[in-house]
This record gives structure tokens, sequence and C-alpha cells, in this order.
């Protein structure tokens, strides 16, 4: 055996010079094409904040990271990049915690990068760690909802760690992935070169031909077909083909909440939405449809009706094909003929390519039969548009809204009222327009992810359709619009209580105790608008129906944030589908 002399390689000017941790990190994020940071300061990050306040990437400074973690958010639904969180840690980890799983729940990309106790004093109780199972042990408490928890234990892993979370949270099914860093290691020294690895490009899963061809055979002669799609359709940006193949084929569409906006409103072979607060013309369509091709979708509980067959979706008999990112949603709620893990945009192109020009089965009248499903099912609130009774009628805010926001602004919605009712009877025409919390449903997203929205689009509109609840939860929030500069505008729909469950306690044991906003027996209101007076923002009391349109349009020429206020009567939403809970509710004595 021949031994052959080995030189050991000279070092590279990257691998002998040495900087700080903290400034690569930003010189790497900055490569990434991070634009932005949202956080909230604390004595372990500030190194890092050192790095920010020196680079290109802005750093949005909140009053409570739960509001840092939806704006995060809210800048992911809106731009499809990761959205990247950054927290002190301890507290200000924990405070993120709801923002971070209602992203996860929602498959939304997101970094979250938290600072730790110095690495050196794991264990032994250093101001602020969580040791009481093992020690420097708080980045377990985001294991339920991320893709994948990190704690970083050497400066060296810090780059590959980096790579790695931000890869994860696109790949696949995105979502968030927690990078927990002690706080000297953002202060050691690496080589300038350290941070080499960037994501790569991934090509993401298609349908391969021949499972393509089967699908749109199986739907072009199928007699009472149904595309559903869910959230994954919107995220991905399928939304043209997805109009391709419903128009090939002429199958309806029915849509999760997510989904909503996988059409133009107007367009014929919309169903709308389907479930507890669907449509009626949704349900029933997908309830007997022999073959539903769902995508994109968990098929989760409240747009299935809680799975009960006698209302959404009866599967079998009839028969499910199901295409996602994520091979753990398939076959989960019900026995699927076809299973497959794809893109939903690839997916979605395969098909309709296979779809267009392709014969089909004749649909008869089921055009004029949407229209008219849906007509019906309007003409139980659309009297309602220009309702002038005060409070107002939720329905003449809808209209409102609707006419004074251009067709590309965004409607961010919180949970309530403002979310069951935009999902059922708001009409979207551009895709991505509606943003909403779903599998979370976390009270206070909405008022700070729209944050997040206004910054990825300043130049288009973007109005948070809130309850009293929902926005009093963190008004803290108008104070970091003033300080971003965010010209947002937050519509409060004042009930003057937790409109929602109290009438859902009202129904079933007569009362809303503990939902409702009371002072010494009385109604209580809080003064929002004057609370963002007090910040220096715009605040409107609107006092009769006809003076909210004038108060929107007014609020979004201005560049100030606005908080308009509206008393509004606590009218349910319409509930066409079935949610198990009603049954569960027993009134004793
Ligand atoms: C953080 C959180 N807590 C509690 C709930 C349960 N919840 C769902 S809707 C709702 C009421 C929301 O009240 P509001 O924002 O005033 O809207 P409204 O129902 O009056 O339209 C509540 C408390 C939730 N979804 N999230």
């Amino acid at each position: 055996m021949s031994t052959v002399a080995r030189t050991p390689p000279i070092p590279t000017r990257s691998q002998t010079e040495t900087r700080i941790a903290s400034y690569l990190l930003t010189e790497y994020l900055e490569r990434l094409g991070v634009e932005v940071i949202f956080g909230l300061c604390g004595h372990t990050i500030i190194a890092l904040l050192d790095a920010l306040g020196k680079s290109k990437i802005r750093f949005v400074s909140t009053r409570h990271e739960q509001v840092a973690a939806h704006a995060a958010d809210g800048y992911a639904r809106a731009t499809g990049k990761p959205g990247v969180l950054l927290t002190h840690l301890g507290p200000g980890l924990t405070n993120a915690c709801t923002g971070v799983a209602n992203a996860a729940l929602d498959s939304i990309p997101m970094v979250v990068i938290a600072g730790d106790v110095p690495s050196y004093y794991y264990g032994r109780h250093p101001h602020q760690e969580f040791n009481l199972h093992q020690d420097a042990d708080q980045f377990q408490i985001y294991r339920p909802f991320c893709k994948r928890v990190y704690r970083v234990d050497r400066a060296t892993d810090l780059p590959r760690i980096m790579e790695r979370a931000f890869h994860l949270s696109m790949a696949g099914r995105p979502g968030p992935v927690l990078v927990d860093v002690p706080m000297d290691i953002f202060s050691e020294d690496l080589p300038v070169g350290a941070f080499q690895q960037i994501p790569a490009v991934m090509a993401r899963p298609t349908i391969d031909d021949a499972t393509a061809e089967r699908i749109v055979d199986i739907l072009a002669g199928a007699e009472r077909p149904v595309l559903y799609a869910g959230g994954g359709v919107l995220s991905a940006r399928a939304t043209a083909e997805l109009a391709t193949l419903a128009e090939a084929l002429e199958v309806p569409v029915a849509h999760t909440l997510m989904g909503k906006g996988c059409l133009h409103a107007d367009h014929p072979l919309l169903l709308g939405q389907s479930g507890f607060w669907g449509t009626p013309i949704s349900n029933d369509k997908c309830r007997t449809a022999d073959v539903i091709v769902a995508v994109g979708t968990r098929l989760a509980e409240a747009n299935s009706s809680s799975w009960n067959s006698r209302f959404t979706f009866d599967i079998p008999p009839t028969r499910l094909i199901h295409i996602d990112a994520d091979e753990g949603e398939i076959g989960r709620n019900y026995s699927t003929e076809l299973g497959v893990v794809a893109d939903a945009k690839l997916a979605l192109g395969a098909l309709s390519a296979k779809a267009l020009g392709r014969t089909h089965r004749d649909r008869g009248q089921l055009r004029s039969e949407i229209a008219r499903g849906r007509k019906a099912f309007a003409a139980n609130w659309d009297h309602q548009w220009t309702s002038n009774q005060f409070p107002l009628r939720p329905e003449r805010i809808l209209a409102e809204l609707r006419k004074a926001v251009p067709e590309d602004g965004f409607i961010v919605t919180d949970v309530g009222w403002n979310k069951n009712g935009v999902g059922q009877q708001f009409p979207i025409t551009v895709p991505g327009t509606f943003i909403t919390p779903s599998g979370l449903a976390t009270m206070g997203f909405g008022p700070s992810a729209v944050l997040g929205v206004k910054l990825a689009y300043p130049d288009r509109a973007a109005v948070a359709l809130i309850g009293d609840g929902g926005f009093s939860t963190n008004p803290s929030v108008i104070a970091t619009a003033m300080e971003a500069d965010l010209p947002v505008v937050w519509l409060v729909m004042d009930n003057a209580g937790f409109g929602t469950i109290a009438g859902l306690e009202s129904m079933h044991y007569g009362w809303s105790f503990g939902c409702m906003f009371e002072r010494c027996g009385q109604a209580y209101r809080a003064d929002y608008a004057a609370m963002a007076r007090a910040c220096g923002a715009r605040g409107v009391n609107v006092e009769t129906a006809d003076a909210l349109g004038p108060a929107l349009a007014e609020a979004l020429r201005s560049n100030l944030p606005t908080v308009i206020q509206v008393a509004m009567e606590n009218a349910p939403t319409p509930t066409p589908g079935h949610w198990d809970i009603n049954d569960i509710y027993r009134k004793g004595d």
C-alpha cells in the first residue's frame, strides 16, 4: 500500500479571521433576504439587537411578544416568506407561545430566535432559567407546535442550525422552527466564513403522470364531483390552476375557512365555505358528491361539521381523493380512496393541464343551481346590508367595509362574528387578501397580524376587522403601529362582550354569565377610539350607521393608524352546518 504524503490544507482567510457571532448571523439573515424581524428586547438578545440596528434589516419592537409573533405570522401569510421573531428567554418566549402556536396550526413558515441563559450556567438557576426537569429547558415548551426545536449548545453549531431552521420552516408543510440561543453564544467569535450554507432550492413533489390521468378521469366521469380547496391552495399560490381545472371539467368548488379566495367571489362554480359556518349549497354539494378531490386541507372539524355525515361530508359513499403536502393529513378523518403527497400548485397545475380540452359528463343545470342556492342563502341577510339600525347590524358593517376597501386590500380578522361572518358572507375577489386564524383560532390574532401584513404591502389597504374582546386583549398594537409608522385600520365591532361565546351560553343556558363586559350590572364599554387618540393615532367613534362608510374612507386615506369603534348588535352568524359541542351542554338546576 503506497502512502501519499498529505499536506494539511492551507487555512483560508475565512477560517482564520473571526468576528462576533451576532454580527455574522445578522449578515447571514440579510443574505437570506430577511427584511424585517418582529420582537421584544431582553438582556439575552441585545447583542443581536446591536447588530440588527446596524444592518439593513428592520426591527419592529412590539410591547408584547404575542403581538410580535402574530405580526410575523401576518407578514409570512402576506409574503409567503418565513416570518422572523426575536424574543428574550423565559417570559418573552412564553408570551410568544400563543402566536407561534397559532402560526403552526395554520402551517405558516416562521423562524423564532430566542435568547437563553448563559450556557456555562445551565442548571444553576441563573436569572429566568426553566430547569425543573432538565437544565436550560425552555425550548421544550415549543415542542408540541414547532416543526423542530433547536438549542444551540456551541457557537460553531449556530450557522448549521440557522440554515436548518430556515430550510425546515419552508420545506414540505411549512411551520415554525425555534432556535434557542444561550446569550454567550451571540457574543462568541466565529470564523468570518462560518455562515456558508444557505437553504437548498427545493423542487417540491408533484403528481406523477399516471396518477394525474387517473384523477382527471375520475373527475370527468363523475356525476356530482366537487373540488375542495383548503389554505394550502392559497399558500401555494395555486388559485389560477384551481380555476382552470374547475372550468375545464365544470366542477364546483367548495372551500375551508382558509381556502376562502380560492376562486373569485362571483365565479359561477363557487359554492362557498363548508361546515358549521358554511353555506347550505356548499354543505349540500359536498354531502351528496360522488367524488371529492380535496387539496391542501386538514378536513378539520369546523369545516367538516364535526365529521357528522348528515351535514357536510358523507365519506364513504362519497369517494375521497386527498392531495396534501403532509402525508399525516391523509386518511386521518375519512377513509380515502387515493392520497397524493404533493405541492398544491404543482398538483393542480398537472391536473389542469390534463383536464384542458377533455370531455366530461354533462353537469346539467349546475351553474344555475349554484346561483339559486347562493342567492337563497344570501336572502337571509342581504337586506341587512343597508340596515340603518344603531347599534349596527354586523352585515351593514361588512357592506361598508367591502365598499371602502379596494379589492386588493387586506381584510385581517380575529375570531368571533368577524371571522365567521367574513368567511361566510364577505366577497373576496383577489386571492390572499383574506387573512384569518383558523386552526388555533386565537382571539388577539387580528389586531397584531395586520401590522405584519401592512409592513409587507405598505401601498395596499390593510384593515383588521375585530371584536371588542379581541381588540382589548392587546391594545398596545396602537403604540407599535405608531412607532413603526404603519397606517393600519382596526375596525372594532363593539358588542360589549365576548359576543360569540355569550350567544352560545345564552342559547344553551339562558344567560351569558362570564362572557359580557359589565360594571355594577350595566354594560361596560371601553372607549378604544380614545385609546388610539391617547397614543397619537386616530380614533373615531361611529355614532350612526351612515357614518361608518365615510369613517372608513377617511381612515384608509390617512397616513396614521386608526381605530374605528362601532357599536354592533350581538347577532349570531348563521350556522347551516353542525358542531358537536352543541350536543354536549346540559343545563342543571
Ligand atoms: C385566546 C382565546 N381565548 C378565548 C377564545 C374563545 N373565544 C372564541 S370567540 C370569543 C369571543 C370573541 O369576542 P369578540 O372579539 O368581542 O368578538 P365577538 O364574538 O363579540 O364577535 C372567545 C372568547 C379564543 N378563541 N381565543
